[in-house]
């Protein structure tokens, strides 16, 4: 039998996972001489590339001596903590990187929880040692005091530490030994790791952990093998959630070997392997011997905490710059990607607009960037958090925020933050300086507080915040102060209308951008919205005439992108969103309509 090792390496967002696997596979000499790898091979699609974070979980094999070892690299946002979970059932260990200068942060909490919970002992690993502001000794102690609040045991308490750089391409058990290379990595996986459990000699049980597809095959299962063996072409049992059954025959069965994928006809007990066959496979169904299926426990998804409404574009530009803009197109896009992600849900809502929900704006974010990409066209409404009723009581999502800021910053984050229902737990003065303080917020509270922290902080600040729990709903938060600036007609924005109105805010468009009666087109320096008039362009003609052309100094504008979009829109108005552009505009295009609108919410308060 093969000796096997099953690790997933974990941390809070870019502590170095993604960098750490390279090394890995790098300095194992997976890789076939010559070959051409980029940095952060793991991360290979196109948003993960462009924004250098990890969004999926991926796997890799490498071949360390007479071991493979199976490594799965996860994504460090929060938002993507729902991969997170059912990974660490796949593996018998965890790699838990943690920055030696920012220290244990929320989403190290939130998956030290997790490895804890499965009875998983982490091989600590202290990331980016070379940093100058590091202090591993510090973080060393954030480690442990962490454990002991998760309540770890006392064979979990005695975790393994290392020292890394992994971009510079080493680890070692003491900071006074020679930076050299990974091998003390390696060893430590092998010592350390436990050996999967189970006989490849037992009837089979293997569990989906991933999906995939592949234009030849179809619907392809990343799969852990617990016990027996699975072979090509030969028939099994798929158990679903539901206990349905259905027997079908290995069509092509893969195993992984650094960054490829090669065709093999038997693995074991143990193995992580990629299944085609079975056409309805979903993540969480077991692959059992046909004559003695026993069915592994079902995966348990946290779910969904933010929602938002999704529908079809109806503003005056819809249409133009998209190619897949109907109803139908969107909810089957949608419903694939259900099949697939499991952290998201998607409900249709009549009139054209689908609710869906995941676990954070960057999540739904990155959903619906990749629908723009793939020429759609619609609409986001503003984020919602999931609240639900537990005995009779409503209750919304909480977070844990760490927020840290220079000293003279404190007090304005405080004080907002206070205004947004937040519960200061902890402040601590950092060694650089900085102050690092802690809260419980609602989710809710976070909604469209990022822009406000940067401009409250001279974009100094930085936040990270994770999923906590549902708590008792906390009342009414506040939002978003400044108005908007409403466009009052059609048609294409002029330079000197645009130079006007910047006396009244922050501008989002550029001259000669369409514009439409009801759009939003700049952020107004007072509350309350305002209708505006961004084509005016008479006063151009007699600036030409003076030969003062050059005189209309515009600012440039802020671009609205579909995160920032996200935070600060309100309520009462979407985002528009093509291939081409996101806009925002007020929901109803209308002003007398939102005229009454307003009047009738102040007189209902
Ligand atoms: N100084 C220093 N930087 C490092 C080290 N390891 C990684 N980095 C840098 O940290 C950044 C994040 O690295 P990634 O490997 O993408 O981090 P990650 O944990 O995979 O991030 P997510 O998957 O998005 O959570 C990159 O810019 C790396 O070059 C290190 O040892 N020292
Ligand atoms: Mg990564």
């Amino acid at each position: 039998m093969q000796k096997i090792k099953n690790i997933a390496v974990i941390a809070h967002v870019d502590h170095g996972k993604t960098t750490l696997v390279d090394q890995l596979l790098q300095q194992s000499g997976t890789y076939a001489d010559h070959q051409e790898v980029q940095e952060r091979a793991m991360d290979s699609n196109d948003i993960e590339k462009e924004r250098g974070i990890t969004i999926l979980s991926k796997n890799t094999a490498i071949t360390y001596g007479d071991h493979k070892i199976n490594i799965i690299d996860t994504p460090g946002h929060a938002d993507f903590g729902g991969e997170v979970e059912r990974v660490l059932k796949m593996v018998d260990g965890v790699l838990l990187l943690v920055d030696a200068q920012e220290g244990v942060m929320p989403q190290t909490k939130f998956v030290l929880k997790k490895a804890i919970g499965f009875g998983l002992i982490p091989v600590v690993v202290i990331n980016k040692i070379d940093k100058d502001g590091s202090d591993p000794e510090r973080v060393l102690d954030e480690v442990f005091d962490l454990l002991v609040a998760l309540d770890a045991n006392e064979e979990q308490l005695e975790f393994p530490v290392l020292y890394a750089a992994a971009r510079d391409g080493y680890a070692k058990w003491e900071m006074e030994d020679e930076s050299k290379d990974m091998i003390p990595l390696f060893d430590a996986i092998i010592e350390k790791v436990p050996y999967p459990k189970g006989s490849p000699d037992a009837d089979t049980q293997a569990q989906v952990f991933t999906l995939d597809s592949d234009n030849f095959v179809g619907r392809i299962g990343i799969t852990r093998i617990f016990n027996g063996k699975v072979k090509k072409g030969d028939e099994y049992l798929l158990v679903k959630a539901d206990g349905s059954k259905t027997k079908s025959r290995i069509s092509k069965l893969i195993g992984f070997k650094g960054l490829d994928r090669i065709d093999i006809t038997e693995a074991e007990a143990g193995d992580i392997v990629a299944i085609a066959g079975f056409s309805d496979i979903d993540v969480g169904d077991s692959i059992c011997d046909k004559s003695n299926p026993v069915a592994l426990d079902p995966m348990h998804v946290e779910e969904p905490t933010l929602s938002v409404i999704m529908s079809v574009n109806n503003g005056p530009l819809a249409g133009q710059e998209g190619k897949h803009v109907t109803s139908n197109k969107i909810q089957e896009r949608l419903e694939k990607e259900m099949e697939t992600n499991i952290a998201m849900r998607m409900e249709p809502m009549g009139d054209a607009s689908f609710k869906v929900s995941g676990r954070g704006e960057l999540q739904i974010g990155i959903l619906a960037e990749n629908m723009r990409r793939e020429g759609f066209e619609f609409m986001l409404a503003r984020p919602e958090v999931v609240t639900k009723e537990e005995n009779g009581v409503k209750m919304e999502p909480f977070e844990h925020l760490v927020v840290d800021v220079p000293e003279e910053f404190q007090g304005v984050a405080i004080e907002k933050l206070g205004k947004r229902k937040a519960n200061m737990t902890l402040l601590t003065p950092m060694p650089d300086g900085t102050i690092r303080l802690e809260f419980e917020i609602p989710a809710r509270g976070l909604i469209g507080f990022r822009n406000e922290f940067l401009t409250d902080t001279k974009g100094e600040g930085i936040m990270n915040h994770s999923y906590l729990e549902y708590r008792a709903y906390t009342g009414t938060v506040v939002s978003r102060t400044p108005g908007a600036l409403v466009s009052m007609d059609d048609g294409e924005a002029v330079a000197f209308s645009i130079f006007n109105l910047q006396a009244r805010g922050i501008m989002f468009i550029s001259p000669q951008e369409k514009v439409y009666s009801g759009m939003v087109i700049g952020e107004s320096a007072r509350p309350g919205d305002l209708d505006v008039n961004p084509l005016k362009g008479k006063a151009l003609t007699n600036m030409r005439t003076s030969g003062t052309d050059d005189a209309v100094k515009l600012v440039t504008p802020r671009k609205i992108t579909l995160e920032s979009a996200m935070e600060w829109i309100e309520e009462d108005e979407l985002i528009e969103i093509t291939p081409l552009s996101v806009r925002i505009r007020k929901k109803s295009l209308d002003a007398n309509e939102r005229k009454r609108m307003a009047r009738d919410k102040k007189n209902s308060k």
